[in-house]
């Protein structure tokens, strides 16, 4: 039987929540701003409308403080680089890593540098890494490219590398999987996610089991690992040398984590599966439409998947929970929102016309 622990308000953040499931002591510096403790929400209409008997269920990591699953592994990586006495971090990014480690590190007081595809980030993220001071360089490459010049610094110079390669990151990101657990009361059957970089399957996979081999739940999920057609490497087995998406979020070509990835659909019986770019905007629109959830394109991946697998059957008849993470938040990416729907009209502060145009007389 499923022996989870139950959670007072108010939340204190995932390494006080958490602390006995991850790597700190009492040297390690508290530098939270009580990320996660997300919401859990269950479909209304997208899940219920697919064929079968799938119960569908939203982790909305939207909700936390840099509008990102990132927080959960950034509060770790920067409290470890804190506690080891760093003043200055790193990552490469297609926006959202550095959003985190720009605000955590600046809760910190250490200085931080991110490296970003010049032209690939949405402006949100953008806005971010410089309202909270981060070094922000736009990099002619792409994210491969930002991630191998950060290795070479963070290995050679006096820098802290926060990428996903960071496992204090992976540490922190497996909280989701423990509260997905917590509010379903036992892990779900199957758990879709969009897959970039492939630090956050990883992470998952590892909370997941963590879980199961503490005896607090009973089973594992299958993981369901979502890349975008034009940068699907894990589905295609080989490195993408031009990775193409307007997902910018998940536009990476060798992701870092990769062997973890396998490990996690392997060990799972999962599968990774790639999508175009109109399914993926397809359910991003739905998702905001249907369910009142904004998220970044990126994030709408998992749905799109699970979509995509209903419809040809691979849930089956039985009845199985399916959770998606939701990774980021859609006002990350204005531009993407305003390009896919109508503009406003403009009128005139006027009863009579606004009457008339929404029919009401
Ligand atoms: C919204 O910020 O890689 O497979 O540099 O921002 O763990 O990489 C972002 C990745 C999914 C993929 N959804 O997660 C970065 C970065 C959103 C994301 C992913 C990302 P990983």
């Amino acid at each position: 039987m499923a022996n989870l622990p139950t959670r007072k308000w108010p939340w204190r953040g995932v390494i006080e929540e958490y602390r006995q499931f991850l790597p700190v002591s009492d040297a390690t510096p508290v530098v939270t701003l009580l990320e996660g403790g997300t919401p859990l929400v269950e479909s209304k209409v997208l899940g219920p409308s697919l064929s079968g008997k799938i119960k569908m269920y939203f982790k909305y990591e939207g909700l936390n403080p840099t509008g990102s699953f990132k927080d959960r592994g950034m509060v770790m990586a920067i409290a470890k680089a804190k506690e080891d006495g760093a003043t200055m971090t790193m990552c490469a990014s297609t926006g959202n890593t550095a959003a985190a480690a720009a605000a955590y590190s600046s809760a910190a007081g250490m200085a931080s540098v991110v490296l970003i595809p010049a032209g690939y980030v949405a402006l949100g993220k953008l806005s971010q890494a410089l309202a909270y001071g981060a070094r922000t360089l736009s990099v002619e490459g792409n994210f491969d490219d930002c991630l191998r010049c950060v290795r070479e610094i963070c290995e050679n110079y006096p820098v802290a590398l926060v990428n996903s390669l960071n496992p204090y990151r992976m540490e922190g990101q497996k909280t989701a999987a423990f509260e997905v657990c917590e509010a379903l009361g036992g892990p779900p059957d199957f758990h879709a996610l969009p897959v970039g970089n492939a630090g956050n399957i990883s992470a998952y996979w590892l909370g997941y089991k963590e879980y199961r081999d503490r005896g607090i739940t009973d089973s594992l999920p299958v993981m369901l690992g979502i890349q975008a057609a034009g940068a699907a490497p894990l589905v295609h087995g080989k490195p993408v040398d031009h990775p193409e998406t307007v997902a910018t979020a998940i536009r990476i070509g060798n992701p870092a984590r990769w062997n973890d990835a396998v490990k996690a659909a392997s060990e799972s019986g999962g599968i990774f599966r790639a999508l175009t770019d109109e399914e993926i905007l397809a359910t991003y629109a739905d998702l905001a439409r249907y369910e009142g959830l904004f998220v970044e394109p990126a994030s709408a991946a998992g749905v799109a998947g699970v979509r995509k697998l209903a419809h040809e059957g691979y849930f089956g008849d039985r009845a199985v929970t399916v959770a998606c993470t939701l990774t980021g938040h859609g006002l990350k990416d204005p531009d993407r929102a305003i390009s896919m729907a109508p503009q406003p009209e403009t009128v005139r502060a006027d009863v009579a016309q606004l009457l008339d145009i929404l029919g009401l007389r």
